[in-house]
């Protein structure tokens, strides 16, 4: 008889991090479903989670190292691999320097314990000034307004959703992403019990999108309009005296430039161009605040535009005037048990435009600089220029703008590794491909979601199966290769101290050592005192279903890093950028069509297309058209279009429908997988084409350099 045994675990695949049982029998996966004890997310899941047996089960998904010949990909030993890995880094930066060596990390780094805090002592060991991550193409404008408003960037405002009596939502869709920057379990019935209770869930996107279904209001907004929308809101706020002056003096500095800097955008005065009419605005801004709690709340269609930073600031400047920054049911700030900003400087680095790109001058953001400008760092010739990449669990080829460019970019370079257990657009450029260890067979904390929660929790996950053998997680390969390169200093005292000491005595540390320590360290652990209760991965891991510490509390005193403990409400360089936002009022309406994308609840990103149960069915490819414009355009459901934008030019199959804005067209990215088609089958046979070879590498915030990857200005035109 074979042995069946249940495994409670956690799904790293989206921010939702929900609570999964899983049945192994006879060393596979019988079964995975929803584990109805997890206290977070009450048995809730999607479609992706069943689709984690898949992505192990694939054969097409790498087991061992890789190296790259003239006659393709041929295994290779982890020791020789890494020893020459090494060896090639290593003396490129002594010949060209450290910037020489590049490295991007991708968005599954954070969603994986182990390729997280590898990455981070990565990082110091390499010492290169050219770092790049997905947040360039995510979430940059978010860190910079929590870095200049609060001195550090980790500490992000989450929309109290169980309390909340009126919530704004722009530019997310929860209904399909799982919550983003708001971690929710349990993401439907959390969402749509704000109408449930009496209150008013008010969406704001260009797209009627999943998500409008469970709100109250939704309204179109032109891409881009959000800031100049705010700034209404702010206006009449102002005007009729809703400002909670008295309370914001106390804790803020800067109200009066806001009050002078909203005196220019009545409501009259943005219509047009947001495509929101006046009386709407002021409704909504007087329902805002005449609400017990409210929240306003933006994601991704917040951040991946022009105006990205200054809609960010202007979301909290909402969230303070009004009362609900950091109050019960309004924007809140977790107390998160492993806390990354408290761990200090070095860990996380909260600064801004200390070092500029070298070929367009971009500022970094807490040390990345926006991968926007990875390929012309790397064709254009001089010292400095980038001639190695290591990249970490990403796919830039698929997810940043210009990707036909980066494409023939990493073509060129010297030498490039990728940690990737796909060989997919990105990683068949590689000399070496080094496949971690999928998620199944490793453990997991949740270090950057847990602080993102919408309650304050911690979970420790034990791996489900027994890893396959000779197989190594990221944190292996990461630390292997940092020791290999100068040693891992993670800057943190106490942390590094153990490591030399256990690097002396033949020790390896684990991801374990580090929760452990942070766990008895942080706000909610026994600080290392013996016999005193207190968080320690000892109870988490007696605790499958996770720990709930609590709802959140008032707590930005506590977490605030500005010198003098107030926010910094209007920075110089975000109130000297609302002259941008002027600039889009006057050119907004001449604009063309506009691109936007479009997130679905069967994808993830670029690299989940080869399951075959998430792409049955329809093609989810299409590009969406309002028909007005179709009409104007002579273009037909069904049929073959042509897009082209600044950059690139892409064939697709169009679909007729009034869920977008008339002016505005939707593109999923993370499709065309064609060129990967021989390593890739499912994904390479599937229609569709690359969203980001349309999307333009010099639109982008300047301030955050933050890919405008919405909004894009596009030609439509029928293929006969
Ligand atoms: N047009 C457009 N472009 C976008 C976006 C958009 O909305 N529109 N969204 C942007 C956003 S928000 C993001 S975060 C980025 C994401 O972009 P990236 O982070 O660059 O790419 P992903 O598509 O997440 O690809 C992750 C890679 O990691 C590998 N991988 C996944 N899990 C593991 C693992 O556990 N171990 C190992 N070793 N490898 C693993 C996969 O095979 C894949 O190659 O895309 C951005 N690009
Ligand atoms: N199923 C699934 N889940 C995912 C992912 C995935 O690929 N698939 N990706 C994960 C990642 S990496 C991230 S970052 C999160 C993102 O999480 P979300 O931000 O919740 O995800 P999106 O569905 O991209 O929602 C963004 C919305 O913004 C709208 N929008 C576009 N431009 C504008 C604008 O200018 N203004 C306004 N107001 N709205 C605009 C879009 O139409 C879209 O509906 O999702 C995560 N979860
Ligand atoms: S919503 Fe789906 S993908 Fe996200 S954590 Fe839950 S099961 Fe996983
Ligand atoms: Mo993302």
């Amino acid at each position: 008889m074979q042995s069946r045994s249940t495994h409670f675990t956690t799904c790293n695949l989206c921010e939702a991090m929900c609570g999964l049982s899983v049945t192994v029998e006879g060393g596979r996966v019988s079964d995975i479903r929803g584990d109805r004890d997890d206290g977070f997310s009450r048995g809730h899941i999607c479609p992706k989670a069943a689709a984690l047996r898949e992505t192990y089960e694939d054969p097409d998904r790498i087991r061992q190292p890789l190296r790259r010949t003239p006659s393709g990909f041929v295994p290779v030993g982890w020791d020789e691999a890494l020893a020459e890995i090494a060896d090639r880094l290593d003396s490129i930066r002594r010949r060209d320097g450290r910037n020489a060596v590049a490295v991007y990390a991708g968005n599954p780094t954070v969603h994986n314990l182990h390729a997280l805090l590898g990455y981070a002592g990565f990082l110091r060991a390499l010492g290169t000034k050219n770092r790049f991550d997905a947040n360039s193409q995510d979430a940059n404008p978010r860190l910079l307004t929590s870095l200049l408003l609060y001195g550090e960037q980790t500490v992000i405002p989450v929309p109290d959703v169980d309390r909340t009596d009126f919530m704004l939502m722009l530019g997310a869709n929860p209904a399909a992403s799982g919550g983003s920057l708001m971690s929710l379990g349990d993401v439907k019935h959390r969402i749509r019990g704000i109408r449930e209770r009496g209150g008013k869930l008010v969406l704001i996107d260009p797209r009627r999108s999943e998500t409008s279904e469970w709100a109250s209001e939704h309204h179109f907004i032109r891409p881009g309009g959000d800031a100049a929308l705010l700034l209404a809101m702010l206006h009449v706020l102002f005007a009729e005296q809703r400002v909670h002056l008295a309370d914001v003096r106390k804790r803020a500095h800067g109200i009066e430039q806001i009050e002078r800097l909203v005196r220019d955008f009545p409501p009259a005065s943005v219509e047009a161009a947001v495509g929101i009419p006046q009386d709407t605005i002021a409704r909504l801004a007087r329902d805002f605040a005449a609400a017990r709690h409210a929240v306003a709340y933006g994601r991704i269609g917040t951040c991946q535009q022009e105006l990205g930073t200054v809609t960010n600031w202007l979301i909290d400047v909402l969230n303070l005037c009004t009362g609900n920054l950091d109050r019960e049911g309004g924007a809140m700030f977790p107390r998160p048990a492993f806390d990354l900003g408290a761990l200090g400087r070095k860990v996380v680095e909260n600064h801004h435009g200390r070092w500029k790109s070298r070929v367009r001058g971009l500022p970094e953001v807490g040390g990345n600089l926006p991968a926007a400008v990875l390929a012309e760092e790397i064709e254009t010739n001089g010292p400095g220029r980038i001639r190695a990449l290591v990249c970490v669990l990403g796919n830039p080829v698929m997810s940043v703008p210009s990707s036909a460019r980066l494409d023939r970019a990493l073509a060129s370079l010297e030498f490039m590794v990728s940690l990737d257990y796909y060989i997919n657009e990105t990683s068949r450029h590689a000399h070496f491909i080094l496949p971690g260890r999928h998620a199944l067979e490793r453990s997991q904390y949740d270090v950057v979601f847990h602080a993102l929660q919408v309650r304050n929790t911690a979970k420790y996950s034990l791996p489900v199966i027994e890893p396959s053998e000779n197989t190594r997680t990221d944190w292996d390969i990461l630390y292997d290769l940092s020791m290999r390169l100068g040693g891992v200093r993670t800057g943190l005292k106490v942390v590094d101290r153990a490591l030399q000491l256990a690097h002396r005595l033949g020790l390896r540390p684990t991801p374990e050592h580090i929760v452990d320590l942070a766990l008895r360290s942080g706000r909610y652990g026994n600080g290392f005192v013996p016999g005193r209760p207190g968080l320690s991965l000892a109870q988490l891991k007696s605790s499958p279903h996770g720990i709930d510490l609590g709802a959140l509390s008032p707590c930005l005193s506590e977490r605030i890093r500005t010198r003098d403990g107030k926010i910094d409400l209007a920075p110089q360089i975000l109130v000297d950028d609302v002259t941008r936002v002027k600039t889009w009022l006057l050119q907004a309406p001449k604009q063309g069509l506009l691109l936007i994308g479009r997130r679905q609840l069967r994808t993830n990103n670029s690299w989940m297309h080869n399951c075959p149960s998430l792409v049955k069915g329809p093609d989810r490819s299409h590009l969406i058209v309002h028909p007005a414009d179709a009409e104007r355009l002579s273009l037909r459901d069904g049929h073959k279009v042509k897009v082209t934008s600044r950059v690139g030019q892409v064939e697709v199959t169009l679909s007729v429908s009034d869920e977008v804005m008339p002016g505005v067209v939707s593109l999923p990215h993370g499709f065309g997988h064609q060129q990967a088609a021989a390593t890739l089958r499912v994904a390479g046979a599937l229609p569709g084409q690359n969203a980001n070879e349309l999307t333009d590498d010099h639109l982008i915030d300047p301030l955050s350099g933050t890919a405008a990857l919405s909004g894009v200005p596009v030609e439509v035109t029928p293929i006969p």
